[in-house]
């Protein structure tokens, strides 16, 4: 594997889920693979679980690692070219990345949307230009349209949880106070749609994700219809696709927050969530809280999807 940033990179679902659980099953049978080899982490955003999940599946592989905060401590950026830089931003990404790869051997970036321009984040410019002119093999940490290890971590906990061959899964959108990439949900939809399960996704009007992550989902408005039955409950805020209303929050109707009583129409399904959550906005207390939620075990695995990822990264350098 040279570039990860979609699902379509990561080949057959089963061969990488199965995969996953091997290395999950011996998290240092692969500790030689990365000696010698840097990874270098650039987070143009925040990060929890990323951050320490990809260092530490690195580590298992005997990478040495090096974690870069632009908005912290690096010069500020400026992304445009032609742009007369007498502003506040002092490098242009255009220096920046090449110089970055000069210093290691494999780039994980986290650079979400920016809202600024629907058409600059739906081409994946940062990304991309890492891509091009790094001279190294990339993955996205959560790129602007796609969060393809957050994708990858939620269908092995999915395999490790479904207890039927064909799953039914929901992906609700719940409210949020602030705008929300589409990120997330888009890569969850491509993803389980890749998997041939039931798939269902539910949201208000206006919501509506860019149909090219949609794919042959069944797209349901009642809430309360879409959860009949479902066994897997995938909740995520994202902000509005469709134009004129890109990037914006539309609602925070509250009675679309997961509750018990949401629950209670599931097949006794989990709940999942990517985390960050906001709890009683996106999900109940007793929700997150009950034996259903399997976020933290989704949280472990990315971990694994990293693992499996820069793994396969390795072998295609050795
Ligand atoms: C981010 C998002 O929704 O894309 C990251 C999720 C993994 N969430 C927030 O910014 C709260
Ligand atoms: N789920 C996820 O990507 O979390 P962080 O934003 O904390 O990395």
């Amino acid at each position: 594997m040279r570039n990860f940033t979609t699902v379509n990179d990561i080949g057959n679902l089963q061969d990488a889920v199965k995969e996953a659980f091997e290395v999950k099953a011996n998290h240092f049978a692969y500790k030689h693979l990365g000696e010698n080899k840097t990874l270098l982490m650039i987070f143009f955003n925040s990060s929890l679980r990323t951050r320490l999940s990809t260092q530490k599946a690195a580590l298992n592989l005997g990478m040495n690692v090096i974690v870069l905060d632009v908005n912290q401590g690096a010069w500020k950026l400026e992304t445009e070219r032609g742009v007369i830089m007498d502003g506040d931003k002092p490098e242009h990404l255009l220096e920046a990345i090449p110089v970055m790869g000069c210093y290691c051997d494999v780039i994980g970036v986290r650079s979400f949307a920016r809202f600024e321009s629907k058409q600059d984040d739906y081409e994946e410019k940062i990304i991309n230009q890492f891509i091009k002119y790094s001279g190294r093999p990339v993955f996205s940490m959560e790129a602007a349209t796609r969060h393809p290890l957050q994708s990858f971590a939620d269908l092995i906990t999915i395999e490790e949880f479904k207890t039927v061959e064909r799953p039914k899964i929901v992906m609700t959108w719940a409210p949020h106070p602030k705008a929300l990439p589409q990120a997330v949900p888009n890569s969850f939809a491509e993803w389980i749609n890749a998997t041939g399960y039931e798939f269902v996704i539910t949201h208000p009007k206006g919501y509506e994700l860019d149909p090219q992550f949609v794919g042959n989902a069944r797209v349901e408005y009642d809430q309360d219809k879409a959860l009949a039955g479902a066994d897997f409950v995938y909740a995520k805020n994202w902000s509005a696709y469709a134009d004129p209303n890109y990037g914006k929050v539309l609602s925070q109707d509250r009675s679309w927050t997961v509750t018990a009583e949401k629950m209670a129409l599931t097949n006794n399904a989990y709940f999942m969530h990517c985390l960050p959550v906001r709890r009683n906005m996106i999900v109940s207390d007793d929700v997150i809280e009950s034996e259903r939620s399997i976020v933290i075990p989704e949280a472990a695995n990315r971990e694994i999807s990293a693992q499996v990822v820069l793994k396969r990264i390795l072998e295609g350098l050795q």
